[in-house]
């Protein structure tokens, strides 16, 4: 598939640096050999994630209880000794490890964005200003000594090389460790044509047949899988090495129920790429017609996602006149790509659109039950996923 030219999806920016605003070709495709779904292209991990992360996963209240509950139900399921030691992988600003560092349970997060790993810190979370690079796996030994765990949630899709991320892993993780991950799910993305979980730092969309596949050769295999609500459909994956713990029929279960879908099938990408197109053309259409009538239509959470939307679809200022965010670190910058201008959430209060595009769509109840009040007064939201439609 091809989605055009991408700046980077996080690249919120200011006038002055239109100019130079960094572009890719985004290019989503899939592999028949290892069945993973994934974009060929990708800018450079420097580009994405830095000092200036415009990302903080504390930015949602649901996703605080999430973090909370999936910490408690690590505890209860994989931790069997006195004085476990928990990793996560791209830890942001501390909204998992924060639920041990309360318990004081030894634990250490990586998260390379330096912003984001401080709000961290700030939570009493030991973090680690690095990627999940070889030469830091010493000097966690050192410190350290193995884990019991090592976690990540949203963050494995967007590591290049799952090759050296299961050889580091192997080499800090006890004999009878475990490593869980979750990420938004493939059969989710495909059910619910949600293309906009595409974007530069999402690599890979994962499948259970993917994941067995890549940790496969390294040692490792799936021993439970659980389906998650979180960011419009995911999947949490846990594994160990090979003959050390009970496979769940979960596993087996999800796989057969994947093979059903198609999605080891190259045919059922080619359906996703036409549903894609008829979701961007019915979109388009949709806002044109909204405009033609003199109406205003606002977007609502300037997501990651919402640059793939708006530049895969040539969505601009001219139909957007603004998006509304809660981050202060996207205020008063313009989306990446198409430049619309973003504001605060009282900016939208103050100047209610006719029609809100819901680009945060994953968060849609926790958004509903704040927004009564604009819904009440005749505000009408624009959904796209799955399909396109006015509610
Ligand atoms: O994997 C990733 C996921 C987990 O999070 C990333 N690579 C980055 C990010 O993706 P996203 O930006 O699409 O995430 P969200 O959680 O769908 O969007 C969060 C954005 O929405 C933030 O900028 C805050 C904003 N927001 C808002 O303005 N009002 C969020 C909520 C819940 C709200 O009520």
């Amino acid at each position: 598939m091809n989605f055009g030219k991408m700046p980077i999806a996080n690249g919120f920016l200011s006038k002055e640096q239109f100019s130079d605003e960094y572009y890719f070709d985004l290019l989503p495709a899939f592999c028949e050999s290892c069945c993973l779904f994934q974009i060929i292209n990708q800018p450079d991990p420097e580009k994405m994630f830095h000092h200036h992360y415009a990302f903080f996963s504390r930015s949602s209240k649901k996703m605080i209880e999430h973090f909370q509950k999936y910490s408690e139900w690590i505890l209860n399921n994989y931790i069997d000794n006195s004085d476990p030691f928990v990793i996560e992988l791209g830890s942001n600003d501390g909204i998992m490890l924060e639920n041990f560092s309360i318990k004081s349970i030894n634990h250490l997060g990586i998260e390379p964005s330096a912003n984001v790993a401080n709000v961290a810190r700030e939570h009493g979370v030991n973090t680690l200003t690095e990627f999940f690079d070889k030469s830091i796996l010493d000097n966690i030994l050192n410190e350290y000594g193995y884990a019991d765990v090592i976690t990540a949630a949203n963050v494995m899709c967007h590591i290049p090389d799952l090759n050296s991320v299961a050889e580091n892993i192997n080499k800090i993780l006890k004999p009878d460790g475990v490593l869980i991950f979750e990420d938004p799910y493939l059969g989710s993305m495909i059910e619910k044509t949600s293309f906009d979980q595409i974007y530069d730092e999402h690599v890979y969309i994962f499948s259970a047949i993917s994941v067995e596949n890549i940790f496969s050769p390294h040692g490792f295999e799936l021993i439970n899988i659980i389906e998650q609500n979180t960011h419009g459909g995911s999947m949490r994956y846990v594994l160990a090495r090979k003959g050390q713990r009970k496979i769940h029929d979960v596993v087996n279960n999800q796989i057969d129920y994947e093979k059903r879908l198609g999605l080891d099938k190259p045919s059922t990408y080619n359906n996703f790429r036409l549903n894609c197109e008829k979701n961007r053309n019915d979109l388009v259409l949709l806002l044109k017609k909204i405009k033609s009538e003199g109406l205003s239509i606002a977007g609502y959470a300037a997501t990651s996602k919402s640059t793939t939307v708006l530049n895969y679809c040539g969505i601009g200022a001219d139909l957007i006149e603004y998006i509304s965010d809660t981050t202060p670190i996207k205020q008063g910058k313009y989306s990446p790509g198409v430049h619309i201008p973003i504001k605060s959430h009282d900016y939208f209060l103050e100047n209610k659109p006719d029609y809100a595009i819901l680009f945060a769509w994953n968060h849609m109840n926790e958004i509903m039950l704040n927004e009564v009040e604009y819904t009440k007064s005749g505000g009408k939201w624009i959904l796209f996923v799955p399909s396109v439609m006015v509610e």
